[in-house]
């Protein structure tokens, strides 16, 4: 049976882990989901090793980034860590990351780490269960999480 791994922070201002595994489930019924919450960001890399230890044939990562210089710097080191780990494991991590300036209103913000999650929960999904072609018919396509896809360049 599959197992997917859904890695999340308490440093996160929106639930974004709880809205990952609804998204999973309603796509996957059948599979086994793996719940990890941890600190922060930094933390992520080695919470994700060990589900992919434990069996999970993918994992969402899901990082909220602070708006300072220091805070992106975490997130640098984050993503090269969240990227080797796929290298040694041959196993996919799709890295939800929402800046907290990325934009100014709250409202928005929610509204960007629920778009970004839900598009990239379904990503792991099709990516884990269907294989290296899932995604192949959207190639292309400008896709975008978190904001209106931009679309083709025709
Ligand atoms: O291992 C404990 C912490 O170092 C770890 O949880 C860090 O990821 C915490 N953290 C920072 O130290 C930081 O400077 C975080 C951020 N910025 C951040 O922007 N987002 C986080 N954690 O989730
Ligand atoms: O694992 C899911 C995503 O994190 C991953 O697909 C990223 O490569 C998506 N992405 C960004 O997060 C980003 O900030 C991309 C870009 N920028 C970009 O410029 N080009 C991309 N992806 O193809
Ligand atoms: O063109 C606007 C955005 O696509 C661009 O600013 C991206 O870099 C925003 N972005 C992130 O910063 C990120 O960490 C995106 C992702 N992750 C992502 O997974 N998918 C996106 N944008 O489309």
């Amino acid at each position: 049976m599959r197992k997917y791994g859904v890695v999340d922070t308490t440093f996160s201002r929106v639930d974004m882990g709880s809205i990952a595994i609804k998204v999973i489930r309603s796509e996957d019924p059948d599979a086994e989901i793996i719940r990890y919450t941890v600190p922060g960001i930094k933390d992520m890399p080695v919470a994700a090793k060990r589900l992919l230890d434990e069996g999970c044939d993918g994992v969402i990562t899901l990082g909220w980034v602070g708006k300072t210089m220091l805070d992106k710097y975490s997130y640098l080191a984050t993503s090269i860590g969240l990227i080797m780990t796929q290298i040694l494991t041959s196993r996919h991590i799709i890295d939800v990351t929402v800046h907290e300036d990325e934009v100014d209103d709250e409202e928005k913000l929610k509204e960007l780490a629920i778009d970004r999650t839900t598009k990239h929960a379904k990503n792991l999904v099709r990516l884990v269960r269907d294989g290296k072609n899932a995604l192949t018919p959207y190639a292309g396509k400008g896709l975008r999480q978190g904001y209106e896809n931009a679309g083709p360049i025709d």
